[in-house]
């Protein structure tokens, strides 16, 4: 959906690309990341206010609310938009506290950018999550193809959103294609609202505090990624031969399943005097457990190349080293 160039013609035919929700943990990294893939002018980065940065300096972008169609649909047609990155969503445990809201935004922001994309015929993406599984999901190498019943507003929202993306190819033709993200850890941007959450928090908190107390019980795995890995999984995807993609939406993705005590033994390793004790939240304890401890990615490795290059402790080094150099405070003080 996003390959560059024809056959032989030895030039880019580079696509125009929308993405929504740009200021979020993931658009805040896969905007530049596109931009300089694609070329800044081809990437028009929407969020629902502009915040001074890269996102909305380092290349067109535009305010946008999803559910508004009418601007969507207008967006799309002025910046001649051939591909949807479609980000805008309210994360698990936000959610949790307002079903009714959060239905609206994910459910409802998903239909009306899956509409704007038919018209236009534009290829689509869609972020699934491994919330679209639930208790009834079996937990140890979860298949790519199984049971589907999650118990969180979120993860229904994201059930529904793979069944959209799935009746829009059926039915329109329409080249969606999604993943079903683990639990991201990233410096750029702090996630806020998440379950996963406390994987980014625990290395602010280590650099600045020397000490973390997580809201997750030790012995809870789930599943994870570092950002540059996600990234990079969002671009292979999106380039793959279509032909070859038999699970379009949405393909099963991590690169490591952890629990609270394996990362602080993997900062212990260069901070010996970190600690970790625990606090746990039931609501987020709730949903971590009605998910699965570690999927099986197969389909993604077979059908289009994915190759996490990060494992924990390179993660780790790597994430102690940005937030060494940047300062702590950008993640501190958004704490869900
Ligand atoms: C969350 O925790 O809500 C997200 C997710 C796994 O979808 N990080």
């Amino acid at each position: 959906a996003l390959r560059r160039g024809g056959p032989g013609d030895g030039y880019p035919a580079v696509k125009r690309i929308l993405v929504t929700g740009s200021n979020g943990q993931i658009g805040a990294e896969l905007v530049p990341y596109l931009r300089e893939r694609y070329g800044a002018e081809n990437v028009l980065a929407t969020a629902r206010r502009r915040v001074p940065g890269p996102v909305s300096e380092g290349g067109p972008f535009e305010i946008l609310e999803v559910r508004d169609g009418r601007a969507f649909s207008g967006l799309m047609g002025s910046f001649g938009v051939d591909a949807v990155i479609h980000l805008a969503g309210v994360l698990s445990a936000r959610a949790e506290a307002d079903p009714q809201g959060s239905w609206d935004v994910n459910a409802g922001g998903c239909f009306a950018a899956l509409e704007c994309a038919r018209e236009r015929g534009a290829a689509f993406f869609f972020p699934s999550s491994i919330a679209a599984f639930g208790p009834s999901t079996p937990p140890d190498g979860t298949p790519q193809v199984t049971i589907q019943r999650p118990t969180t507003i979120y993860g229904v929202a994201k059930v529904t959103g793979e069944l959209l993306c799935d009746y829009y190819h059926l039915k329109y033709g329409l080249d969606t294609r999604g993943l079903r993200f683990p639990g991201l850890i990233s410096y750029e941007a702090p996630p806020g609202g998440g379950t996963t959450d406390y994987a980014v928090h625990i290395y602010y908190e280590a650099v600045s505090q020397g000490r973390y107390t997580s809201y997750i019980a030790p012995g809870t795995f789930m599943d994870m990624m570092y950002m540059p890995d996600a990234l990079e999984a969002v671009v292979r995807l999106m380039e793959a031969e279509p032909s070859k993609l038999v699970h379009r939406n949405a393909y099963n993705v991590s690169a490591m399943s952890f629990e609270p005590g394996q990362v602080a033994a993997s900062i212990r390793k260069r901070i010996p005097s970190f600690e970790i004790d625990y606090a746990v939240d039931p609501v987020r304890q709730a949903i971590a457990a009605s998910w699965p401890r570690s999927l099986d990615c197969s389909a993604a490795r077979a059908e289009w190349g994915f190759a996490p290059k990060y494992d924990l402790d390179a993660m780790t080094t790597d994430m102690l080293e940005k937030i060494q150099k940047r300062g702590p405070t950008a993640g501190s003080g958004l704490h869900f």
